[in-house]
Protein backbone atom coordinates (compact mmCIF):
# COMPACT_ATOMS: atom_id res chain seq x y z
CA UNK A 1 0.00 0.00 0.00
CA UNK A 2 1.48 3.52 -0.67
CA UNK A 3 -0.17 6.46 0.81
CA UNK A 4 0.68 9.61 -0.53
CA UNK A 5 3.11 11.45 1.65
CA UNK A 6 0.37 14.62 2.09
CA UNK A 7 -2.07 11.75 3.04
CA UNK A 8 0.30 10.70 6.01
CA UNK A 9 0.67 14.73 7.79
CA UNK A 10 -2.00 16.12 9.88
CA UNK A 11 -2.14 19.14 11.56
CA UNK A 12 -4.55 19.41 14.83
CA UNK A 13 -4.81 21.87 17.79
CA UNK A 14 -4.47 20.14 21.01
CA UNK A 15 -2.17 19.85 24.24
CA UNK A 16 0.80 17.16 22.82
CA UNK A 17 0.38 15.51 26.46
CA UNK A 18 -2.98 14.28 25.69
CA UNK A 19 -1.94 12.40 22.12
CA UNK A 20 -1.79 8.80 21.72
CA UNK A 21 1.20 8.07 19.50
CA UNK A 22 3.82 6.46 19.61
CA UNK A 23 6.41 8.91 20.16
CA UNK A 24 5.23 12.95 20.89
CA UNK A 25 8.38 15.27 20.20
CA UNK A 26 9.33 17.63 23.16
CA UNK A 27 11.14 20.77 22.64
CA UNK A 28 14.02 20.34 25.56
CA UNK A 29 16.91 22.20 26.09
CA UNK A 30 20.49 21.04 26.13
CA UNK A 31 20.34 19.96 29.92
CA UNK A 32 17.72 18.01 29.30
CA UNK A 33 16.32 18.51 32.72
CA UNK A 34 12.93 20.16 31.81
CA UNK A 35 12.08 23.83 31.86
CA UNK A 36 9.13 25.50 30.98
CA UNK A 37 6.47 25.80 27.50
CA UNK A 38 5.62 22.52 26.30
CA UNK A 39 8.69 21.13 28.08
CA UNK A 40 7.18 21.68 31.65
CA UNK A 41 3.94 20.06 30.40
CA UNK A 42 5.39 17.15 29.09
CA UNK A 43 7.20 16.63 32.64
CA UNK A 44 4.21 17.43 34.64
CA UNK A 45 1.98 15.70 32.77
CA UNK A 46 3.81 12.43 32.41
CA UNK A 47 5.56 11.88 35.98
CA UNK A 48 9.28 11.61 37.35
CA UNK A 49 9.86 8.72 35.18
CA UNK A 50 10.80 10.82 31.71
CA UNK A 51 13.31 12.91 34.31
CA UNK A 52 14.78 9.91 35.86
CA UNK A 53 15.49 8.73 32.20
CA UNK A 54 16.56 12.03 30.79
CA UNK A 55 18.83 12.51 33.84
CA UNK A 56 20.48 9.18 33.31
CA UNK A 57 21.19 10.29 29.14
CA UNK A 58 22.48 13.86 30.59
CA UNK A 59 25.16 11.96 32.66
CA UNK A 60 26.36 9.47 30.00
CA UNK A 61 26.76 11.86 27.33
CA UNK A 62 26.44 15.40 28.73
CA UNK A 63 22.66 16.68 28.07
CA UNK A 64 21.72 16.74 23.87
CA UNK A 65 23.18 19.28 21.50
CA UNK A 66 20.89 21.68 19.22
CA UNK A 67 19.49 19.59 16.48
CA UNK A 68 20.24 16.20 18.30
CA UNK A 69 17.50 14.18 19.92
CA UNK A 70 17.35 11.44 22.70
CA UNK A 71 14.18 9.42 23.54
CA UNK A 72 12.46 8.09 26.86
CA UNK A 73 9.54 6.37 28.20
CA UNK A 74 6.51 8.63 28.40
CA UNK A 75 6.25 8.03 31.41
CA UNK A 76 2.20 7.97 32.83
CA UNK A 77 1.14 9.92 29.11
CA UNK A 78 -0.88 8.21 26.61
CA UNK A 79 2.32 8.23 24.41
CA UNK A 80 4.64 5.05 24.24
CA UNK A 81 7.97 7.40 23.91
CA UNK A 82 9.18 11.00 24.50
CA UNK A 83 11.81 11.92 21.82
CA UNK A 84 13.07 14.99 23.06
CA UNK A 85 15.13 17.11 20.45
CA UNK A 86 16.69 20.69 21.43
CA UNK A 87 15.75 23.49 19.07
CA UNK A 88 17.96 26.47 18.65
CA UNK A 89 17.40 29.97 20.10
CA UNK A 90 16.68 32.50 17.57
CA UNK A 91 19.32 34.87 17.11
CA UNK A 92 18.33 36.34 13.63
CA UNK A 93 19.48 33.93 11.01
CA UNK A 94 23.11 34.30 12.17
CA UNK A 95 23.59 31.05 13.90
CA UNK A 96 22.42 28.61 11.40
CA UNK A 97 19.31 28.46 12.57
CA UNK A 98 17.65 27.00 9.64
CA UNK A 99 19.70 23.74 9.78
CA UNK A 100 19.75 23.67 13.35
CA UNK A 101 15.96 23.05 13.36
CA UNK A 102 15.95 21.41 10.25
CA UNK A 103 18.44 18.86 11.95
CA UNK A 104 15.95 18.64 14.80
CA UNK A 105 12.95 17.24 12.74
CA UNK A 106 15.65 15.06 10.92
CA UNK A 107 17.23 13.23 14.03
CA UNK A 108 14.03 12.78 15.38
CA UNK A 109 12.37 11.04 13.00
CA UNK A 110 15.25 9.12 12.38
CA UNK A 111 15.28 8.09 15.92
CA UNK A 112 11.47 7.30 15.71
CA UNK A 113 12.28 4.88 12.71
CA UNK A 114 15.04 3.15 14.55
CA UNK A 115 12.24 2.80 17.69
CA UNK A 116 9.66 1.29 14.71
CA UNK A 117 6.88 4.34 15.62
CA UNK A 118 4.25 4.34 13.65
CA UNK A 119 2.65 7.21 14.70
CA UNK A 120 5.14 10.74 15.60
CA UNK A 121 3.27 14.06 16.98
CA UNK A 122 5.46 17.31 16.79
CA UNK A 123 5.46 20.40 18.82
CA UNK A 124 6.61 23.47 17.11
CA UNK A 125 10.04 23.30 18.04
CA UNK A 126 11.86 26.68 18.75
CA UNK A 127 8.74 28.87 18.35
CA UNK A 128 8.07 29.80 21.89
CA UNK A 129 10.65 30.86 24.23
CA UNK A 130 13.10 30.00 22.25
CA UNK A 131 11.78 33.26 19.59
CA UNK A 132 11.96 31.33 16.22
CA UNK A 133 9.54 32.96 13.68
CA UNK A 134 7.16 30.86 13.08
CA UNK A 135 6.21 30.79 9.36
CA UNK A 136 9.66 29.88 8.91
CA UNK A 137 10.13 27.02 11.44
CA UNK A 138 6.36 25.54 9.91
CA UNK A 139 7.94 25.86 6.49
CA UNK A 140 11.07 24.04 7.74
CA UNK A 141 9.31 21.19 10.00
CA UNK A 142 7.39 20.41 6.93
CA UNK A 143 9.62 20.32 4.03
CA UNK A 144 11.85 18.25 6.49
CA UNK A 145 9.30 15.91 7.00
CA UNK A 146 8.04 15.55 3.91
CA UNK A 147 11.48 14.89 2.28
CA UNK A 148 11.94 12.07 5.05
CA UNK A 149 8.29 10.32 4.53
CA UNK A 150 9.30 10.51 0.61
CA UNK A 151 12.01 8.21 1.27
CA UNK A 152 10.66 6.25 4.34
CA UNK A 153 8.01 3.88 4.64
CA UNK A 154 8.26 4.72 8.97
CA UNK A 155 6.61 7.04 10.54
CA UNK A 156 3.74 5.98 8.66
CA UNK A 157 2.08 9.47 10.01
CA UNK A 158 3.47 12.54 11.11
CA UNK A 159 1.04 14.71 13.34
CA UNK A 160 1.78 18.47 13.95
CA UNK A 161 0.47 19.53 17.25
CA UNK A 162 -0.21 22.89 16.87
CA UNK A 163 -0.64 25.24 20.48
CA UNK A 164 -1.35 28.64 19.31
CA UNK A 165 -3.53 29.70 16.53
CA UNK A 166 -1.08 31.66 14.44
CA UNK A 167 0.93 28.03 14.12
CA UNK A 168 -2.13 26.30 13.37
CA UNK A 169 -2.97 28.65 10.74
CA UNK A 170 0.37 28.34 9.11
CA UNK A 171 0.58 24.74 8.83
CA UNK A 172 -2.81 24.59 7.22
CA UNK A 173 -2.15 27.04 5.00
CA UNK A 174 1.11 25.65 4.07
CA UNK A 175 -0.19 21.83 4.38
CA UNK A 176 -3.54 22.51 1.85
CA UNK A 177 -1.42 24.95 -0.40
CA UNK A 178 -1.22 23.46 -4.17
CA UNK A 179 2.17 22.97 -4.34
CA UNK A 180 2.40 20.18 -1.56
CA UNK A 181 4.50 17.06 -2.75
CA UNK A 182 2.57 14.40 -2.97
N1 LIG B 1 1.19 21.06 23.82
C1 LIG B 1 1.63 21.40 22.59
N2 LIG B 1 2.34 22.53 22.33
C2 LIG B 1 2.61 23.34 23.37
C3 LIG B 1 2.21 23.06 24.71
C4 LIG B 1 1.47 21.85 24.91
N3 LIG B 1 1.04 21.48 26.12
N4 LIG B 1 2.65 24.08 25.50
C5 LIG B 1 3.31 24.95 24.71
N5 LIG B 1 3.28 24.53 23.42
P1 LIG B 1 8.34 26.21 23.98
P2 LIG B 1 10.95 26.33 22.57
C6 LIG B 1 3.86 25.14 22.20
O1 LIG B 1 8.57 27.55 24.59
O2 LIG B 1 10.59 27.61 21.93
C7 LIG B 1 11.47 25.19 27.58
O3 LIG B 1 11.65 25.86 28.79
C8 LIG B 1 4.08 26.63 22.19
O4 LIG B 1 2.89 27.30 21.80
O5 LIG B 1 7.77 25.15 24.81
O6 LIG B 1 11.56 25.25 21.72
C9 LIG B 1 12.59 24.20 27.30
O7 LIG B 1 13.06 23.57 28.46
C10 LIG B 1 5.16 26.76 21.11
O8 LIG B 1 4.58 26.92 19.81
O9 LIG B 1 9.72 25.61 23.34
C11 LIG B 1 13.61 25.06 26.65
O10 LIG B 1 14.41 25.73 27.62
C12 LIG B 1 5.89 25.43 21.15
O11 LIG B 1 5.15 24.59 22.03
C13 LIG B 1 12.80 26.07 25.88
O12 LIG B 1 11.54 26.14 26.53
C14 LIG B 1 7.32 25.51 21.64
O13 LIG B 1 7.42 26.44 22.70
C15 LIG B 1 12.56 25.62 24.45
O14 LIG B 1 11.93 26.67 23.75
Amino acid sequence: MNVPVKDRIKVIQADITKIEADAIVNAANSSLLGGGGVDGAIHRAGGPEILEECRKIAARQGGCQIGEAVITTAGKLPARYVIHTVGPIWYGGTQDEPEKLANCYRNSLKLAQENNCQTVAFSNISTGVYGYPKPEAAHIALSETVAFLQKNPLPEEVTFVCFDEENLRLYQELTQASGTPK
